[in-house]
C-alpha cells in the first residue's frame, strides 16, 4: 500500500470507542472493500483532502450531494448571509414557500410539497401519506432500490442493505414486512402480473426511476410506462423516488427525462446544496391530505430549517442558469468513453453503465439490468480496484453497489487524470 493512512488508522481507532460500528452510517466504514476509511479532513471543487494529507479526485461527491462541486462559493456566500440570523426557529420563514416555488417549476407532477430533513424520512412520510390517501396497507418496491432506512423499506434493498448482505434488517416487524413486495426491477412482466392479482390492494409502487443503489441500473424501454399504466389502473399511487435522480440526470429529473407524471415524488441531497435535507410533493389534491390540511399527521422541528432552504435555493438557481447540465452530460460522456476503451483494451469482464453524471464499473459481463445481475459481480475485484484507484488518487464508491458521481468542478483534465488511473489500476 502506497498511501499513508496513519492518520486515518488512528482517528478508526478512536471512532471505534465511540461511534456503533465507528460511523454514522454503514458504508462509511469500508468492510466492502476492507482496510479501513480514509477520514476527511477537507474538500475543495472535485477534489477531498484526508488527514494524512492525500488529495482525492471524488467521486463519491457527498453521494451525488454536490453537483456543483465542494465548498461551492455562491452556497458559501448564502450560508454564510443566513448563518447571522439565527440557524433555526421552528416557525415558517419566506425561504420555504421560494425554494418550494422553484422546486416546483422544474418538476411539474409537484404542486405542493413538504421539507423534510432527510431522503429517508421524506420516502417514509410519503408512504404513510399514500397509505392515508388510499386507505390501503401494501406496498410495492423493486429489489436492489434503496428508499432510505424507514421500517417498510429494508425489505431485500440496495446500497448498505446490500453492501452488508442484509437487505433485510432485522428489527423490521414481520407485519411490515409482510405488507412490502419487493419485484424483479426492469420485469414489467412480473410486476404487471403482480398488479392484475393484487393491484387493488396496493396503495403505492414505489421506484427509482434510475436505480442507483446497486450500482447504477437504467429502466429498460416501457418499465416505468408499465409502472404509471398499472397504478392508475389499480388506484395506487406510484412514487417516483428523486433523491438520487432530482436535479441530477437533468433539471427535471427523471420524470423529466423519461416524461411520466408520478403521483408523489420524493427528493433530498441536491435541493438542500449540502445541508440535511429532504421533500416529498405531489398534486394539491394527494398533499391536501397532510396534516394541518389534512388527517396524515407528519412533523419535524428542523423541516424547513433556514440554513438548508438558503444553500437550497443557491444550489437550485445555479442549476437553472444555461450550460450545467450540458456540461455534466459532456464530462459523462468523456468518461464513458475513455473508459469503454479501457475495458476494451484490458479484457476483463466489465460492464459500464451510465446516465449523465452519473455511473457505475460493474465487475460482471453483465448486462446489469437488475439485483441479480449486481448481486453476481466479483465484489473482491472490485475492493482491489478500489484501493488501486485510492493509491492513484481517485476516491470511488467503497462498495461495488453505489454509483459514482460526476459534478460541474471535474474538467476534462480530471477524467483524463481518472482515466489514466483506471487504465493503471485494472492492469492486475
Ligand atoms: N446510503 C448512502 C449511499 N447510497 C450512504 C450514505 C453515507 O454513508 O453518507
Amino acid at each position: 500500500m502506497k498511501l499513508k493512512t496513519s492518520g486515518s488508522k488512528k482517528l478508526w481507532d478512536y471512532s471505534l470507542k465511540h461511534l456503533a460500528g465507528g460511523v454514522n452510517s454503514p458504508v462509511r466504514a469500508f468492510n466492502a472493500v476492507g482496510g479501513s476509511p480514509l477520514f476527511i479532513k477537507s474538500a475543495k471543487g472535485p477534489r477531498l483532502s484526508d488527514v494524512d494529507g492525500n488529495s482525492y479526485l471524488d467521486y463519491v461527491m457527498s453521494w451525488g450531494v454536490m453537483i456543483h462541486g465542494h465548498a461551492d462559493t455562491d452556497i458559501q456566500t448564502a450560508l454564510l448571509a443566513a448563518v447571522p440570523k439565527g440557524t433555526s426557529y421552528g416557525a415558517p420563514t419566506g425561504a420555504e414557500a421560494v425554494l418550494a416555488e422553484m422546486i416546483k417549476k422544474a418538476l411539474p407532477s409537484i404542486e405542493k410539497l413538504r421539507f423534510v430533513s432527510s431522503g429517508t424520512e421524506a420516502v417514509m412520510s410519503a408512504i404513510r401519506l399514500a397509505r392515508g390517501c388510499t386507505g390501503r396497507d401494501k406496498i410495492v418496491k423493486f429489489t436492489g432500490c434503496y428508499h432510505g432506512h424507514a421500517d417498510s423499506l429494508l425489505v431485500k434493498a440496495g446500497s448498505g442493505a446490500a453492501t452488508f448482505g442484509a437487505p433485510s434488517s432485522p428489527g423490521v416487524p414481520a407485519a411490515f414486512a409482510r405488507n412490502t413486495v419487493s419485484l424483479e426491477y426492469n420485469d414489467s412482466e412480473g410486476f404487471l402480473a403482480y398488479m392484475k392479482r393484487n393491484g387493488k390492494e396496493v396503495a403505492c409502487v414505489i421506484v427509482e426511476p434510475i436505480a442507483a443503489n446497486m450500482g447504477l441500473v437504467l429502466p429498460e424501454p416501457g418499465f416505468l410506462q408499465a409502472l404509471r399504466k398499472a397504478c392508475t389502473k389499480s388506484g395506487s399511487l406510484l412514487i417516483f423516488d428523486e433523491v438520487i435522480t432530482g436535479f441530477r440526470v437533468g433539471f427535471g429529473g427523471a420524470q423529466g427525462l423519461y416524461g411520466i407524471k408520478p403521483d408523489l415524488t420524493t427528493l433530498g441531497k441536491i435541493i438542500g446544496g449540502g445541508l440535511p435535507v429532504g421533500a416529498y410533493g405531489g398534486s394539491g389534491k394527494i398533499m391536501s391530505q397532510l396534516s394541518p390540511a389534512g388527517k396524515v399527521y407528519q412533523a419535524g422541528t428542523l423541516s424547513g430549517n433556514p440554513l438548508a432552504m438558503a444553500a437550497g435555493c443557491a444550489a437550485i438557481k445555479k442549476l437553472s442558469k444555461p450550460g450545467v447540465y450540458k456540461k455534466l452530460e459532456a464530462s459523462g460522456q468523456a468518461m464513458e468513453k475513455g473508459l469503454r476503451l479501457i475495458i476494451r483494451k484490458s479484457g476483463l469482464p466489465l460492464t459500464l453503465n451510465r446516465a449523465g453524471s452519473l455511473f457505475t464499473l460493474f465487475f460482471s459481463k453483465g448486462p446489469l439490468k437488475d439485483w441479480t445481475g449486481a448481486a453476481a459481480c466479483d465484489t473482491k475485484l472490485y475492493a482491489k480496484f478500489f484501493w488501486a484507484m485510492a493509491e492513484r488518487g481517485v476516491y470511488l464508491p467503497p462498495s461495488q453497489f453505489e454509483t459514482c458521481f460526476l459534478s460541474a468542478a471535474h474538467s476534462p483534465a480530471d477524467i483524463e487524470a481518472t482515466l489514466k488511473a483506471a487504465e493503471q489500476a485494472l492492469d492486475y
